[in-house]
């Protein structure tokens, strides 16, 4: 659909404009040479994607090339965007597989501190909300002082329904209040906002763990969902800590944020390749509706100036 395209346009804008700047506007049309193939190399390197995928997206161009010198920018894009496919091959997390099977389902949002867990939170609740989905929001996070207020001023102004505590109160007591109240409530969905944590900090991964045990008292399943919320601008350098999450809860997703605001757009690539956990959604902006379901096609035509 177009208007999802154009989502992933305008939220890869930087990264496709860094890529183009670099290499002097190669995915334009011009033909390949040598030297194009030389700053292309560093472009997609600087962009994030990662030495195994550069050199894959460039052993294939430069054999394009040398079967057909009149090889042109385009194609070039053509190719790199077939081989991104190819790494991306199962990266797109696809939501509802487990909602049959459980009421509420629940999504914990975890990860380090300002990767995007809260807003992320929010906006998945409200896109659930217009797909027609019952939706209840737990304020977890009651160890940073307003983090309460941060998601009860994104409920009130997009009407979600949130459980709440005071800051201070436990996030493990605050969690199966909330199940409770969407189970009795017939909800759909059990989102789970919580505190930024260290991956090294031995307390506070303990907290987590004591929030999982929790909800299993009232649904030995729960929490279906383990999300790694992962700031997108960070690059390749969130790999280790999203190694040592999945160790301690076994992570079923990743949401990749802040991608548009960042000329490293190739980072999704790494992190998926290192970890092979499937992306659900992407944060491209600050509005509820720039959570956008991840597609391997929009991202790769987005990041290669391909499509319209
Ligand atoms: N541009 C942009 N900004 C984002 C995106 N997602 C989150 N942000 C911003 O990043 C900042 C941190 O987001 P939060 O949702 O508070 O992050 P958090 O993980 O809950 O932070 P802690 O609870 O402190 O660990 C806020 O200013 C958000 O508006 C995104 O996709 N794009
Ligand atoms: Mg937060």
């Amino acid at each position: 659909m177009f208007g999802l395209f154009k989502k992933f346009k305008d939220g890869f804008a930087k990264t496709l404009t860094a890529l183009s700047e670099k290499t002097g506007g190669l995915f334009g049309g011009r033909k390949i040479d040598a030297s194009s193939l030389e700053t292309l190399e560093e472009a997609l390197y600087t962009a994030d994607f990662g030495v195994e995928t550069t050199a894959e997206i460039l052993a294939e161009i430069k054999a394009a090339y040398k079967a057909e010198k009149e090889l042109r920018g385009q194609d070039a894009a053509a190719i790199g965007a077939a081989v991104l496919k190819r790494v991306l091959a199962g990266a797109e997390g696809t939501l509802g597989v487990l909602a049959a099977s459980a009421n509420p389902t629940v999504i914990a949002m975890i990860g380090v501190n300002g990767s995007g867990k809260t807003t992320t939170s929010a906006k998945l609740a409200w896109r659930l909300k217009q797909d027609g989905k019952t939706v209840t929001l737990a304020a977890c996070d009651t160890f940073r002082a307003a983090a309460v207020e941060q998601l009860r001023t994104w409920a009130t102004r997009l009407d979600l329904e949130l459980i709440a505590s005071h800051t201070g109160a436990d996030a493990a007591a605050v969690a199966f209040d909330a199940w409770q109240a969407a189970k009795a409530r017939g909800r759909d969905y059990l989102i789970v906002d919580t505190a930024g944590r260290l991956h090294t900090k031995g307390h506070l991964m303990e907290e987590l763990a004591k929030i999982r045990r929790v909800l299993q008292k009232n649904d030995p399943t729960a929490p279906q969902h383990r999300w790694l919320v992962v700031d997108g601008s960070l690059g390749s350098n969130s790999i280790e800590q999203a190694r040592v999450f999945h160790q301690s809860f076994g992570l079923t997703g990743l949401v990749v944020t802040k991608l548009d605001g960042t000329s490293r757009g190739g980072a999704l690539v790494g992190i998926y390749r290192q970890l092979k956990i499937p992306i659900y959604f992407l944060g491209l902006g600050e509005q509820a509706e720039d959570l956008q379901p991840f597609s391997v096609d929009n991202y790769v035509k987005a990041v290669f100036g391909l499509g319209e």
